[in-house]
């Protein structure tokens, strides 16, 4: 009897989860298979309106720490990000197909560098920044996209609230 109760709860609970995750899913990838210039990350944050600060560390583990941050829209982040490993590291921020489109560039050119303000590129024990303005509720995701980095799950996601 306690079996049948827990299997009945254990397929709600199956159907609820797959609800959400697909909710999320449409929500984080947007328009998926799609141009992603309409997707918006946000945009460049002035320093001198920063409203927060996150201390980011990357390291050879081929993680973010912390790899999941939670941010109020409209908030403009400073983002201390340290390379703590001793090979390169790069955060760069962007939807999940313009970070994919991106690491497929990196695996043929492993020496471009991405320079923009959406991405900061750190040698062994280096320091850096970005200031971003997260400006639209929904998810803005990042990685390393080092050739393997990112394939070796050098991800993470902020939540935009
Ligand atoms: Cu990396």
């Amino acid at each position: 009897m306690k079996g049948t109760l827990l299997r009945t709860s254990f397929a709600a609970l199956a159907l609820m989860l797959s609800g959400a995750a697909s909710a999320a899913g449409d929500h984080a990838h947007g328009g998926h298979g799609q141009p992603s210039a309409a997707a918006p990350i946000g945009t460049p944050g002035d320093p001198a309106r920063v409203t927060r600060t996150v201390d980011i560390d990357m390291n050879d583990a081929m993680r973010f720490s912390p790899a999941t941050i939670d941010v109020k829209a409209g908030d403009t982040v400073r983002l201390n990000v340290r390379n703590s490993g001793k090979i390169r590291h790069e955060l760069v921020l962007g939807t999940d197909a313009d970070l994919q489109a991106h690491y497929a560039m990196m695996m043929k050119d492993p020496g471009m560098r991405h320079e923009e303000p959406n991405a900061v590129s750190l040698e062994a024990g280096k320091s850096g920044e970005i200031v971003w303005r997260f400006d639209k509720a929904g998810t803005v995701s990042f990685g390393c996209l080092e050739p393997g980095h990112y394939a070796a799950g050098m991800k993470g996601s902020v939540s935009v609230l």
